[in-house]
């Protein structure tokens, strides 16, 4: 088999909340076009697209997947994407691997938070859209709040339906087209709306076209063709998202769908993408082949298997390539087509095909593969910083590099999953989404390394600094068989806002200058574990000024152990404090909840910096104390049904209140006792 006609290709992410039917969308997609013999089902673990265990558990999408048709003399190419937040990185990389979006809503609930963050990603990625509203089968659905909701949030000229319901509910029969539709096969109660939506949409066409619009307002009837060619350049221009009606669950309007893909929707010809190095990528059906590596993934019976997006010309099995990005060669093998887990092997693709290949040495995400040195390099794609994190205990000690080595290859087909080492606390950090996200990791984790973890709630890196003056001298004494040990040292500290300086003013050699590397050296070991709460301590200048020594019994370690006990009383009379990670933290929310969120966000002494409204959400933004929000992931999908997500980063370290810092500190001491 060969896919060598782009013009004929729709590449499409259906996208949209959890639960909106857009796996049963595609799997009936796929069973109307003859592409499968059984109806697969989400509900009877029989899903062509939903085909992981995890998945069939939960009945529920995890993964992207990628699925192809033929409907009409078209190939469709279908990436079923979860509607889970915490799934977002499948999303986003899906986004980027498509020509246009599917955004499918449920017939009651309407615009959720996934429908919102479908139409951002559409418009970041420069997709065109369109809706379908699903679900209309369900007790109160109704297609006309919908339509309202979707006009008022994004357009009344925007969002104009294709296709329109007959029957309610229980009796929701089939749908009748707009445009298409013969006059005497419109039931009477549409007639109004069906004149109505018929005037918006050929506005729209006549708009999107100088000759047309003269025509069309001199009073001129468009023809069906002219008709189709300026929906056409409206939806491609994002000025108009057919909205389409159905249930998937039986059948109806689907068919109507599918032939709007095909009629309506832009083929991979269309689309200019810009290189990174600004270069315009206009695709055409020969010429030099590129293809972007928009996903890997590590099949535990394959391997490694890359997901590539063919951006121009075409590409044949057996082809040796350029990997741009890291200017390497590179073999690609068998190409082969995806249906959910099913391969099938293809001889050659075009733009638009979405193609798996296995075994790529060194190429990995975000790579742009090229038959020659002037294809350029795609830019790679940014994905959101993560929300939660869990530090990494082995069950079985010995284990600890087998789980880093396997959560790193984990993470180098999500990006959204992030492996990090911090130095202050000493764990190792398991960082994602959300803890749906991190469970998955975990189980993918046991699955491929054969090992076992504990995820703990992660220290938090306090740091210790002092806000006044104060000075301490110590003497260190021994007298322990042969030579005893001898040091008296005497420091005195500041605050010093440029983090950490060492002033030796010792006259007339109080401290011999071969022992005050010594002294510095204890300084050093003190603030890498300091007193209060064993955090490093930081922010301050420490001067020593004067000490004693002995000829026989002085030693480096002496002056060493006398530094850090000086040290120790330095600080105490230093007025110490406790300085502690603070987050800025934005949340964006349906508004209905703002005033709970608001409010647990002042009770985790958070200061509220500021509200804005964004695509229809509510955006709060916010300063908060690091450790508060280590649950907060659990606590916002409890308090807004799921509805919330946010994105936190580190702003800067600040004082912690006194009687939070009591408790932490008695807290460390308590702990360092039960491990003595
Ligand atoms: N009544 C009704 N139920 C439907 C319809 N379409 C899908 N469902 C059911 O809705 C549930 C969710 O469907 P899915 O296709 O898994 O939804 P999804 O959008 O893929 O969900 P995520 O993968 O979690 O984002 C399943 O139980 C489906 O059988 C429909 O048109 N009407
Ligand atoms: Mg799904």
């Amino acid at each position: 088999m060969k896919i060598t006609n782009p013009a004929q290709i729709r590449n499409f992410v259906v996208a949209g909340h959890n639960g909106c039917g857009k796996t049963t969308l595609c799997d009936l997609m796929l069973f109307k076009a003859g592409a499968v013999d059984r109806l697969g089902s989400v509900d009877a673990k029989t899903s062509v697209s939903d085909f992981t265990p995890d998945e069939q558990d939960k009945r529920s999408s995890i993964y992207a997947s990628f699925m192809h048709c033929d409907w009409k003399d078209h190939k469709l190419f279908l990436t079923d994407t979860p509607g889970y937040g915490e799934f977002v990185g499948e999303v986003i990389s899906s986004f980027r691997s498509c020509g246009f979006a599917v955004i499918v809503l449920d017939g009651v609930d309407g615009i959720q938070i996934g429908t919102t963050r479908a139409w951002a990603f559409s418009r970041d990625f420069l997709l065109p859209r369109m809706f379908f509203v699903n679900r209309l089968d369900r007790e109160r659905a109704s297609f006309d709040t919908i339509l309202e909701h979707l006009q008022e949030a994004y357009g009344k000229t925007v969002c104009v339906p294709m296709t329109l319901p007959v029957g309610k509910e229980g009796s929701f029969s089939k749908v009748i087209s707009v445009l298409d539709t013969p006059d005497s096969e419109i039931p009477a109660d549409l007639k109004d709306a069906v004149e109505e939506y018929r005037t918006m949409l050929k506005d729209a066409a006549a708009e999107s076209d100088e000759a047309l619009m003269e025509r069309y307002l001199e009073g001129e009837e468009l023809t069906g063709e002219e008709i189709a060619k300026g929906l056409h350049k409206a939806i491609f221009s994002g000025s108009l998202v057919p909205v389409f009606a159905g249930s998937t669950a039986k059948d109806i309007g689907v068919t109507e769908l599918m032939d709007g893909v095909v009629s309506l929707m832009p083929n991979p010809l269309e689309r200019v993408r810009k290189a990174e190095d600004g270069t315009e990528i206009v695709p055409a059906e020969d010429g030099p082949a590129a293809a972007y590596v928009f996903k890997s993934a590590l099949d535990p019976f394959i391997g490694q298997m890359a997901y590539l997006r063919v951006l121009t010309g075409k590409i044949a099995c057996n082809t040796d390539m350029l990997n741009l990005s890291k200017g390497t060669k590179e073999r690609v093998g068998q190409l082969v087509l995806l249906q959910g887990k099913n391969q099938i092997p293809v001889e050659e693709v075009c733009p638009g095909c979405i193609v798996g290949v296995a075994k790529l040495k060194g190429t990995t995400t975000g790579d742009t593969l090229g038959a020659t040195k002037d294809n350029h390099a795609m830019p790679r794609q940014v994905y959101p910083k993560p929300v939660i994190s869990f530090a990494l205990y082995a069950t079985k000690s010995g284990d600890e590099d087998k789980i880093i080595q396997g959560l790193q290859r984990l993470s180098e087909c999500d990006p959204t999953l992030y492996i990090e080492r911090n130095d202050e606390t000493h764990e190792s950090l398991l960082k994602g989404m959300g803890e749906q996200h991190i469970n998955i990791a975990i189980k993918n984790l046991k699955a491929t390394a054969k090992v076992d973890v504990r995820l703990e709630l992660p220290k938090i890196a306090y740091r210790e600094t002092i806000q006044g003056r104060g000075e301490a001298a110590y003497r260190h004494k021994k007298q322990s068989g042969g030579h005893g040990q001898f040091a008296e040292v005497h420091l005195r500290m500041e605050p010093f806002e440029g983090g950490y300086e060492f002033v030796n003013a010792i006259v007339g050699g109080a401290i011999p200058k071969n022992f005050i590397p010594a002294v510095e050296k204890g300084i050093h070991e003190a603030m890498e574990r300091g007193p209060l709460a064993g955090c490093v301590v930081e922010n301050m200048r420490v001067t020593v000024f004067d000490g004693k020594y002995h000829e026989v019994d002085s030693s480096e370690m002496a002056f060493k152990i006398a530094t850090r006990r000086a040290f120790k009383d330095a600080m105490a009379k230093s007025r110490p404090a406790l300085l502690e990670p603070i987050m800025n933290i934005k949340v964006m929310i349906p508004d209905a909840f703002t005033g709970d969120v608001n409010g647990a966000l002042n009770h985790k002494r958070g200061r509220i910096l500021g509200m804005s409204m964004q695509d229809g959400l509510q955006v709060l933004e916010a300063e908060v104390p690091e450790a508060e929000i280590q649950k907060f992931a659990t606590e916002l999908r409890s308090m807004t049904q799921g509805q919330g997500s946010y994105e936190v980063d580190f702003a800067r370290y600040e004082t912690v209140p006194p009687n939070v810092m009591n408790d932490i500190i008695s807290k460390f001491h308590d702990d360092s006792e039960e491990d003595e």
